[in-house]
């Protein structure tokens, strides 16, 4: 449910998710299949990503965790003192704690479209910090929100982790960072994980592991279509594929089929000649310019900018 109680998530009257089944329908149709990312992220999907975060050739989380458990001093020089925090996504138990200790805020505002994380998450952090008033609020934040009154007078600093940004393309990234300064306000600061662009074979074994997580990961869309959609996809003849995409600096997921195939999504036939792909998601990677004009097109002024010793991903702080 929304802030006003309402839906957010419309089942027909087969208990199917409309807005799922219309946006697989869709991106099935067109000469280049294509699939937004956030479907890859039900129970399963949620659960191989963050095994993902653990196999030794995804770096991003580390990195990023690095950065937030070394940098500490220098966020609290340079984040306003008694600051709301407002988290964008549910937070992790590892990143947000690190945030957290270092700038001593006087609020954590977690905003997730799932209530189910975002109470989870809010739990766990007031465990952690006993002092710390928590105030959840469930919603889309692709949208303008309505912080809680409590925070409305206090200095904003909103966090964005994970690189989350990555996954979208740039018009879609520009409007999401206008939301969020909608949100926030001006003056308010930034902090965002941006990941780097960085050699081929880095990048490429990080979203195809070697241990085949990724590749779980991406096939569970197509088992997740057979399951909630009335689906036939033979996902057994589908071969997980991480590009990098050179022109559009991003690593895309795409699902590849071995062999000419044919299947039904809830009626609807589609077929696939071999070597034909749905592409899943992209993954965008920066580098300092590139990552400052994307913040200055969605309205945030960078003011400082962290990187891993390795120089593998960074985080900006900026200003509204
Ligand atoms: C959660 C979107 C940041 O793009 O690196 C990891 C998702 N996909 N491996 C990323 C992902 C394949 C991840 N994000």
């Amino acid at each position: 449910t929304d802030q006003k109680g309402l839906k957010l998530v419309e089942l027909d009257e087969d208990g199917v998710d409309r807005a799922f089944r219309d946006d697989i329908l869709a991106g099935l149709s067109q000469p280049q299949k294509a699939t937004p990312a956030r479907w890859l992220y039900d129970d399963a999907g949620s659960q191989l990503f963050e095994d993902i975060t653990q196999i030794p050739e995804y770096y991003p989380t580390r990195a990023e965790t690095e950065i937030l458990r070394d940098r500490g001093d220098d966020f609290a020089r340079h984040i306003s003192p008694g600051s709301a925090v407002v988290e964008f996504g549910s937070g992790s138990s590892v990143k947000t704690p690190l945030l957290l200790q270092a700038i001593a805020p006087a609020a954590y505002v977690p905003l997730d479209i799932s209530g189910d994380f975002l109470r989870a998450s809010a739990a766990e952090l007031s465990a952690k910090f006993p002092g710390l008033p928590v105030h959840p609020v469930e919603a889309d934040f692709n949208r303008l929100v309505e912080l809680p009154a409590e925070v409305r007078d206090l200095p904003k600093l909103g966090f964005f982790s994970g690189s989350t940004i990555g996954n979208m393309i740039a018009h879609t990234a520009v409007d999401l960072l206008r939301s969020m300064r909608g949100t926030l306000g001006e003056g308010a600061q930034l902090l965002i994980g941006m990941d780097l662009v960085k050699d081929r074979e880095t990048l490429i074994a990080a979203y195809d592991d070697a241990g085949g997580v990724t590749a779980e990961f991406n096939r569970n869309l197509a088992r997740r279509i057979n399951r909630e959609l009335d689906g036939t996809i033979p996902v057994d003849k589908l071969r997980h594929e991480a590009r990098w995409n050179d022109l559009h600096a991003r690593i895309e997921m795409h699902l590849v089929a071995e062999e000419a195939i044919e299947f039904s999504v809830c009626g609807k036939a589609f077929t696939m000649e071999e070597g034909e792909t749905i592409h899943t998601e992209n993954s965008h990677k920066f580098g300092r310019r590139s990552g400052n004009m994307l913040l200055l097109a969605g309205g945030w002024t960078p003011e400082e900018r962290w990187t891993d010793a390795e120089g593998r991903y960074s985080v900006v702080l900026a200003r509204a």
